[in-house]
């Protein structure tokens, strides 16, 4: 039933509609007339000096299970198709990943009874390949995805791919052939060159693998010219059958490779090693090496949901571009996700010089808070180096009452604070319901003691620069603005929060810290760097009318689906522009996209100008539509909104530059489209009809700001008076933007990947 759906043409966004990255689509016929070319060729440090190749195990297997329907179909125009490949006792050849059945299909069910084999030297337990036919295969196993961190509603859905059936199609992919375990099948089943020839016999094969020297030397004798033969090293402690050596021996001696093979197949960790703090290493020889033999060479173990190293930041292009945009380029990537690197590629490699295109701004999110601990000196100084055109601070009063940037008013999570200052530690239920040390109860001079700490939101498993987790210092306003005059950076974000609080129970005037501070830097009397003030409460806003430069922007919280006309005429007394939660442009729900909302609309239509939070790099905030691609969502919300606020500039401002930013450029990396995966989801996924959830004019209205109190005159504390309730701006919280990912996060944890 629900394969029917397939059918249908869906996901035709991102790289589908571009022309395909892979060079050899556009043979160059030597009689055809020289027409000067407007693109400039661009110079490879690949062996043959054209593009490297992106291989695809399993077509797009970081989304769709491997080797099914859907995996090739999206992957097969910029990418060759790797099987690999395991055999069945009538020589039936499928692609299955792994020496067994069970990782990757349904073979369980079918067959409860596992069996145990003894493979290279050790003993493996499972279903095998070999003690099935290729009808029962076909039949009755079904494949599903071997990582818990994808997508699981396609599991149990699509047949096993049988490397007959895909190459007999019309248009069959690009293909490479890895033969695992050769030695196995031929002890226990079907003589595996046999079949592999017969193969390359009958079916185009572009390449053909393997770790087993003995096999390949087999297939190399054969005289097939059109076919590579590349050798696959697996890890460096890992045995190759035929010599009973590590393959972290064999590589030492690429002459020998050399004589039985035209490339070679390495885990990535063998070009760019990762050291045991998880920072990279210096980068081998072994391209270079390689290449002067004229030995190719393809670097495996690509997926965007994979950790590799914090040296990347958590964004996947940037760790395809340590080993294509080098001096020495592989000649090719074996990976999940096959638009990534072909991006990688034909977008970003040898693009960065570029201006930054399109009018949309870059909103750091308390410095670039996800490269070093957040408002510090040298999280501003990294966004203003990573190309954010607005710096942002949340500004947080001392007890002696200075003015500085911290993420939050609470400094527990943020600093080394605890084990100093547990005693001030209190509860303050206005602010926040768990207790805190509060900057209101340190000085600044005691702030100054303090290092920052990163906050790392999606726990330790993921950490963000962990050597650099307590670099760097905390800034006053006067010197962030000073920093900000300096850099000449396009423009600077304020943001003000509790100000009633802090004026009628502290005595701290943030409003007047803030005003005196811009007038001294001089911010209200120019026009060339903007100022945004943002808050959550419109009476906040409502005290920076009179200076007509500054822009005032509105922050929402709240999960929303539609904003009434009223609601939106009271806000335009407010403010000009309104910074909204991702989930208020694009509708969620179990990290699928559902649909848009209203709200930019709305917003827009009355000349509102809207911005976005909080974009991150990990994949695990971001819904699958967006590919595990922190590009895909940039895309995405770059064609919807006027900003986009976010912990990663450089990944944003990357993609800016890059000619693949202009959906009307040849290539070009296309939004998402909100809904189509879903529409494939099984209907548990499906969201019920809710009513809209909408935001309402008491939502936005706040009462006006108390006066500051003398805390100095020491009035015995008048009868209590309840303040009056605050807008209900962020009454809903962010929680339900965690929770689209919680569940991942934990599964993650188990995923042992
Ligand atoms: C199944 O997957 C796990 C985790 O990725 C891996 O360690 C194991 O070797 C795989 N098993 C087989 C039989 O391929
Ligand atoms: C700074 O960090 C805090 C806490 O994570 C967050 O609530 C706030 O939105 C961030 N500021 C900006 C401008 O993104
Ligand atoms: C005002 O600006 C000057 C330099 O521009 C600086 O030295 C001084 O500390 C500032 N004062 C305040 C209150 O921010
Ligand atoms: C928006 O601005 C344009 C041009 O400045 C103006 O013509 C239009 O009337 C405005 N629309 C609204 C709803 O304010
Ligand atoms: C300056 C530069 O190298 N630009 C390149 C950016 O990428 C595009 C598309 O891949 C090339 O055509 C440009 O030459």
């Amino acid at each position: 039933m629900l394969r029917r759906l397939f059918l249908f043409s869906f996901l035709l966004h991102s790289t589908l509609a571009q022309k395909p990255a892979v060079p050899h689509h556009h043979p160059i016929a030597p009689h055809q007339p020289v027409v000067p070319n407007p693109i400039p060729v661009k110079k490879w440090s690949t062996l043959s000096g054209n593009e490297p190749l992106v291989i695809a195990r399993g077509g797009f297997s970081g989304l769709f299970p491997e080797g099914t329907e859907k995996a090739i179909e999206l992957s097969q125009d910029i990418s060759i198709f790797l099987c690999n490949l395991q055999l069945t006792n009538d020589g039936g050849a499928f692609c299955v990943t792994g020496a067994t059945l069970d990782n990757s299909t349904t073979i369980e069910m079918f067959d409860p009874k596992q069996k145990t084999y003894n493979i290279n030297g050790r003993d493996v337990q499972g279903h095998f390949s070999t003690d099935y036919s290729g009808v029962q295969i076909e039949n009755d196993v079904k494949m599903t995805q071997a990582i818990f961190s994808r997508p699981d509603f396609f599991d149990g859905v699509f047949p096993v791919a049988n490397v007959d059936a895909l190459l007999s199609t019309k248009t069959p992919p690009k293909f490479w052939l890895n033969v695992q375990n050769a030695g196995f099948y031929t002890q226990y089943g079907k003589k595996a060159v046999e079949v592999v020839l017969e193969i390359l016999r009958a079916l185009p094969v572009d390449f053909v693998s393997s770790p087993d020297i003995g096999f390949l030397k087999s297939i190399a004798r054969q005289p097939n010219k059109a076919t590579k033969v590349v050798f696959q090293l697996l890890n460096a402690m890992d045995v190759e059958p035929q010599t009973k050596q590590p393959y972290g021996i064999i590589i030492k001696d690429l002459v020998a490779i050399k004589s039985f093979a035209s490339g070679i197949m390495v885990p990535k960790e063998f070009i760019l090693p990762v050291k045991p703090d998880k920072y990279l290493g210096l980068p081998t020889t072994l391209v270079a090496d390689a290449h002067k033999l004229g030995l190719e060479v393809y670097a495996s173990g690509f997926a965007n949901d994979l950790f590799s190293s914090y040296s990347y930041n958590y964004d996947p292009t940037a760790e395809y571009l340590q080993f294509i945009d080098s001096r020495d380029s592989v000649d090719g990537v074996v990976t999940d996700f096959p638009t990534t690197a072909s991006n990688a590629i034909g977008c970003f490699a040898h693009n960065n010089t570029l201006p930054k295109k399109g009018p949309t701004l870059i909103i750091s999110s308390n410095g670039s808070s996800g490269v070093y601990p957040g408002s510090t000196d040298l999280a501003y100084q990294q966004a203003i180096t990573d190309g954010a055109d607005i710096i942002d601070c949340s500004v947080q009063m001392t007890k002696d009452g200075i003015a500085f940037c911290a993420n939050t008013i609470d400094l527990l999570e943020i600093s080394t604070a605890l084990p100093k200052f547990m005693a001030r530690s209190s509860s303050v239920p206005e602010l926040q319901p768990k207790n805190g040390i509060f900057s209101f109860d340190l000085t600044w001079t005691e702030i100054q003691t303090l290092k920052p700490q990163m906050v790392n939101p999606f726990g330790n498993e993921f950490q963000r620069n962990p050597a650099n987790k307590n670099n760097g210092k905390f800034v006053t306003l006067p010197e962030f603005l000073d920093l900000a005059k300096t850099k000449a950076v396009f423009g600077i974000l304020i943001h003000i929060q509790n100000a009633a609080y802090l004026a009628s129970k502290k005595g701290l005037d943030i409003v007047g810290a803030v005003t005196a501070a811009l007038s001294n830097a001089t911010f209200d009397k120019q026009a060339t760097q903007q100022v945004f003030i943002q808050s959550d409460d419109s009476s906040v806003l409502s005290k920076f009318k009179d200076i007509p430069s500054y822009k005032r922007v509105l922050l929402i919280e709240n999960i929303i689906d539609d904003i009434p006309v009223q609601t939106v005429e009271e806000i335009k007394k407010y403010a000009e522009v309104v910074n909204i939660p991702k989930l208020d442009v694009i509708k969620g729900s179990n990290s699928l996209l559902i649909g848009l909302t209203n709200v930019v609309k709305e917003l827009k239509g009355a000349n509102l100008t809207v911005f976005v939070h909080i974009l991150k790099n990990e994949y695990l905030s971001l819904a699958f539509d967006f590919w595990s691609d922190p590009n895909v969502e940039i895309a995405t919300y770059m064609e919807l909104v006027d900003g986009i606020v976010t912990e990663f500039p450089a990944t944003a401002y990357r993609f800016m530059k890059s000619p693949c930013s202009d959906p009307n450029h040849g290539l070009a990396i296309l939004p998402a489209h909100p809904g189509d995966l879903l529409t494939m989801a099984p209907d548990l996924l499906k969201p019920k009809d809710e009513p809209p959830r909408t935001l309402q004019v008491a939502d936005v209205v706040d009462p006006p700001l108390p006066p500051v109190i003398n805390l100095a005159k020491a009035e015995p504390p008048a009868a209590p008076t309840p303040p009056p309730p605050a807008s209900g701006v962020r009454a809903y919280g962010a929680n339900s933007v965690i929770s689209l990912v919680a569940v991942l996060v934990v599964e993650m944890f188990y995923a042992g990947h």
